[in-house]
């Protein structure tokens, strides 16, 4: 049995399609279920349905063999164990630094509200700069306003949040979208089968991207 860990909420469902084109069925629907395990119609595979951050604590410790989740929470993540075959291309957005319009480009020491304090920090730092980083769990976009902080570190899409709140994007951190990883040990014990699996996702990757089939 191969156990599938999937990200709820956005990302499940923009990557319960993809998973369809690679054949791979849900038989619920995750979002109208209780059950956090559901089979598939392939015999051979489950799907656990979990928050974003834990997808990959179950991958890195082998309670799942695969995992979708979000280049943000992997790259906040940082653990060993992974290997990150896939972009699927879907839930795509920006991680971005974001700042009122008129706030100073550089203060020697900015206070930056995040739910992203690793990558921050790692992102300030590969600039030489020592930032007060402040941990937020949600709605960043109002920190300035409220004196909260300078600016945040938050993800994008349309931009119209940021907007809404009277921000800026001041620079883009990393580009970000829903990514397949694999256990490591795993991938030795069921190479020929996680193997095929991935290149059957990665196909379908492929179709949805226009390519030809
Ligand atoms: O509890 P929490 O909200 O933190 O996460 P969740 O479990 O509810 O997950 P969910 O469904 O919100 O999905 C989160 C994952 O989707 C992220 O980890 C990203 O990988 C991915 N993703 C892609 C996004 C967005 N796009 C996105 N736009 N996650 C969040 N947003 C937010 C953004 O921060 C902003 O507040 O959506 C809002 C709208 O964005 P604009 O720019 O279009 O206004
Ligand atoms: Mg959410």
């Amino acid at each position: 049995m191969l156990t599938v860990a999937l990200s709820k909420g956005r990302i499940c469902h923009e990557a319960t399609p993809l998973l369809a084109r690679a054949g791979i069925d849900l038989d619920e629907d995750p979002a109208g279920s209780r059950r956090l395990c559901i089979t598939t119609s392939l015999e051979d595979v489950r799907v656990l349905v979990l928050r974003a951050q834990d997808v990959p604590t179950f991958v890195e410790h082998g309670a799942a063999d695969l995992g979708i989740t979000g280049k943000d929470v992997l790259l906040e993540h940082r653990g060993a164990g992974l290997y990150e075959p896939l972009d699927l291309g879907v839930a795509r957005c920006r991680l971005v630094l974001a700042s009122r319009p008129d706030a100073k480009s550089v203060r020697s020491r900015p206070r930056v509200a995040t739910k992203y304090v690793e990558t921050t920090r790692r992102f300030f730092a590969g600039k030489g700069v020592q930032a007060e980083i402040i941990r937020l769990y949600g709605s960043m976009e109002i920190a300035p306003a409220v004196g909260l902080a300078d600016c945040v570190v938050d993800l994008v899409e349309t931009g119209a949040t940021l907007a809404a709140n009277g921000l800026v994007v001041r620079e883009e951190i990393a580009a970000i979208s829903a990514r397949l990883i694999v256990n490591k040990a795993a991938m030795k014990l069921s190479h020929r089968r996680i193997s095929s699996l991935v290149e059957r996702i990665g196909r379908a990757v492929a179709r949805d991207d226009g390519g030809w089939s």
